[in-house]
């Protein structure tokens, strides 16, 4: 298992929620990484790791993108520039989301 400080396990449709405590700033440049492993033996549907601030989407890495060989873990990478004026008091949070049914997404996220 690759280092982090979150660890989820989605199936079938599930997603995951994760606040940060921070809000979003101006003229910052935002990278969040993923783990995303394919369980060995199990088929691998499609996935989505976005970032919100405030509940409004700001960027998303998708499964097209980072697919994991099966029994792997990959890094999926988001980035995100943020403009010169945002609004104060947009808590940003990482949503991890399955797609499909029948597929298995470990994640762990780390901030750069
Ligand atoms: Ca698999």
């Amino acid at each position: 298992m690759p280092d982090g400080d979150q660890v989820g396990f989605l199936v079938n449709g599930g997603s995951l929620k994760q606040q940060l405590n921070a809000d979003l700033l101006p003229n910052m440049h935002y990278t969040l990484t993923v783990q995303v492993g394919d369980r060995l033996g199990i088929p691998f549907a499609d996935y989505s790791v976005g970032l919100y601030a405030n509940g409004n989407f700001l960027a998303q890495a998708l499964s097209a993108d980072f697919r994991p060989a099966d029994g792997q873990f990959i890094t999926a990478t988001v980035h995100y520039a943020s403009p010169s004026v945002v609004a104060p008091g947009q808590r940003l949070e990482i949503r991890l989301k399955e797609l499909e049914g029948a597929m298995h997404v470990l994640g762990k996220s780390d901030w750069i």
